[in-house]
């Protein structure tokens, strides 16, 4: 991984006074570990910084980390770190562009690179194993902690699935193996980040029950505002679900669509091998080779998604 890029955001991290990091809006383990994780390294190895966190709510993800009151006049002369954002209209607090220097830390495709320096390896997990790694090569100065490793852990295991998907690596393992030697509780994190409500557990056996799947593995999942208020859960409280047709035998790829306030629907694309992206990108969205967002208009639009992604899958057989 590009090395020089790590010398120079610890160079910019030396010279800044105040450091304020960013995620993105409705985060996942992965973006508050990634933004936790490195403001507890921070703090701890620079203890006369002011290193401060921002965003949006944190919903029932606060047992990770909690964001910091951050005025306007912190960002006067600050570094601006954004992790786990690919695009600028994804950053959770837009005072992100009023530092004096900002930096994307990411493992996303880089279709929009924004930042004046700009670490993205899409190679990585995630990002927290990113910061873990700029961390651990950057051990001279920079100081690992038990509280960063406990949330850069999260975020790997959030942003792998605990280890089901594809970009886990043998990289990734070692640095968990590093991140273990900590002394945080990695069983207490997996049971947590495990736990569903009630009414989750409920929307997941219907999901399971009702995903409709065509012969060439593709499967489909479509939630209605109505579906959605006889579980009494909100857009946000589906994500949940969205990987769970991964356990369906026949199941190569699939879509959650998910039914919004205005009528149209936002659809999440997941995908065992074949790559989906694309797909994605036509219908206003991107992300991932294999984890997608997109949006459609109506249920027109749904099916014209499910027709692409039958053919994606019959190409790859
Ligand atoms: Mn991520």
């Amino acid at each position: 991984m590009a090395i020089n890029l790590y010398d120079q955001i610890l160079e910019k991290i030396k010279e800044s006074e105040v450091v304020i990091i960013h995620r993105h809006k409705n985060p996942d383990p992965d973006a508050l570990g990634s933004q936790g994780g490195l403001a507890e390294i921070l703090k701890a190895s620079f203890p006369t910084k002011k290193v401060l966190k921002t965003g949006g709510p944190v919903g029932d993800l606060n047992y990770l980390t909690e964001m910091d009151d951050v005025s306007d006049e912190d960002y006067q002369e600050a570094l601006v770190i954004v992790t786990d954002t690919a695009n600028t209209p994804r950053i959770s607090d837009e005072r992100y562009s009023q530092g004096k220097y900002l930096v994307k830390i990411d493992h996303h495709p880089n279709d929009d690179a924004y930042g004046d320096i700009i670490l993205v390896d899409t190679n990585a997990s995630s990002s927290s194993e990113i910061i873990a790694g700029f961390c651990f090569h950057q051990k001279k100065t920079l100081k690992m902690t038990t509280t960063a490793a406990k949330l850069l852990y999260a975020g790997i295991v959030g942003d792998t699935g605990r280890f089901l998907y594809p970009a886990t690596t043998p990289k990734t393992m070692r640095i968990v193996a590093d991140l273990m030697e900590y002394s945080f509780k990695p069983d207490e994190i997996n049971q947590k980040m495990n736990a569903m409500s009630r009414k989750v557990a409920q929307l997941s056996g219907y999901v399971l029950q009702n995903i409709e799947i065509h012969p060439s593995g593709v499967g489909k999942v479509v939630l209605t505002k109505t579906i959605l208020d006889q579980f009494g859960l909100t857009d946000a409280e589906t994500s949940a679900v969205v990987s769970l047709p991964s356990a369906l035998e026949e199941v190569i790829l699939w879509g959650i669509f998910v039914e919004q306030s205005d009528g149209h629907f936002r659809c999440r694309l997941r995908s065992k091998g074949p790559i989906i992206n694309e797909v994605a990108k036509k219908h206003d969205g991107g992300g991932h080779p294999l984890a997608s967002g997109a949006n459609a208009k109506d249920l027109s639009e749904v099916e014209q998604i499910i027709h692409e992604l039958i053919h994606v899958a019959e190409q790859s057989q």
